[in-house]
């Protein structure tokens, strides 16, 4: 039998010698962009971890296995036929033999079960607009209250409910670190979100207050990085959940739905913008993690 978590030795050394991992996700390569941006992000995204010095982790599932350190390879399978899949869909997917792209509570579980600390993402996920009709709250929440991990991101995605999401993540007990800004990036837009719950100017600032959580017996922190570069999209946000709704489309279909129609209806920008925030959240992610490692 195939063993049910496979990690590419590169990273199992890395682990082994304690030096700085960073997850990545594939639910973004195979349902975030039309094809073959996706890949592309996924290698981009790779080379900016490897840039800061640590050695990325893609993770996704097929074959049986949880692959932890996909190949190059290996991330072309990546396509739109991957079963999306957060917390609860890891063990079905696994032992059904299925594809499946891991989103950032998917990722969080993998990256928990095999000792990383610290991953990098385009957005989180959180309560969806329109709550409680029905209550759609990402799985990615639940995951970061449960799992000691540091997530470098540009907040929450803007489809969201974004003033909500942010009074859960206090709930949770999740800091909320602006990475040298005083608010949670808006995704797409760098300024209007909510308060940050503190302020941080340094990778290494940032790390030692993961430590210091992490022995208080805290669990998640997202560390929200703002996009290089503001696009308001607002108005077209509004128009194509509001067609996400009337056409019926809920749970885990409406955010590839509203991305691929933005990214469309822009005419590439927030695509462009998407894909650069990632790779900078990557590198971020990678800064994190090797500041971590030298405390
Ligand atoms: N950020 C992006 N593109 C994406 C996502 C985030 O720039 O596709 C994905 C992540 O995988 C995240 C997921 O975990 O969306 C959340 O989806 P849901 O709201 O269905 O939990
Ligand atoms: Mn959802």
């Amino acid at each position: 039998m195939e063993s049910l978590i496979r990690v590419a030795d590169e990273v199992s050394v890395a682990l082994e010698e304690e030096r700085a991992v960073v997850a990545l996700e594939t639910t973004l390569v195979a349902h975030g962009f039309p094809a073959p941006t996706g890949v592309e992000v996924g290698l981009s995204s790779e080379a900016a971890v490897r840039a800061a010095g640590a050695t990325p982790a893609t993770i996704g599932v097929f074959d049986g296995s949880v692959v932890v350190g996909l190949s190059a390879v290996e991330l072309e399978r990546f396509t739109p036929e991957a079963r999306k899949l957060g917390p609860r869909d890891l063990a079905p997917c696994a032992v059904q033999g299925a594809l499946g792209a891991t989103t950032v509570g998917g990722t969080l579980t993998v990256a928990a079960a095999v000792g990383i600390r610290f991953m990098g993402t385009g957005g989180l996920g959180g309560v969806h607009r329109g709550f409680p009709t029905p209550p759609d709250v990402s799985a990615d929440l639940g995951a970061c209250a449960r799992i000691p991990a540091m997530i470098a991101s540009s907040g929450v995605k803007s489809l969201l409910d974004v003033p909500a999401t942010a009074e859960l993540l206090e709930t949770l007990g999740i800091p909320v670190l602006g990475y040298r800004v005083d608010t949670l990036p808006l995704f797409y837009a760098a300024d209007g979100g909510p308060p940050v719950s503190a302020r941080v100017e340094s990778a290494g600032e940032a790390a030692r207050i993961a430590d210091a959580h992490w022995r208080l017996g805290g669990n998640g922190i997202l560390v929200g990085r703002p996009p290089d570069e503001s696009l308001d999209v607002t108005g077209l946000i509004e128009e194509i959940v509001a067609e996400a709704d009337a056409a019926g489309i809920v749970g885990q279909a409406v955010t590839p739905y509203v991305l691929a129609a933005l990214h469309e209806r822009s005419d590439g920008e927030t695509r462009r913008v998407n894909r650069d925030l990632i790779v900078a959240n990557a590198g971020l992610a990678g800064e994190l993690a090797v500041a971590f490692a030298a405390l």
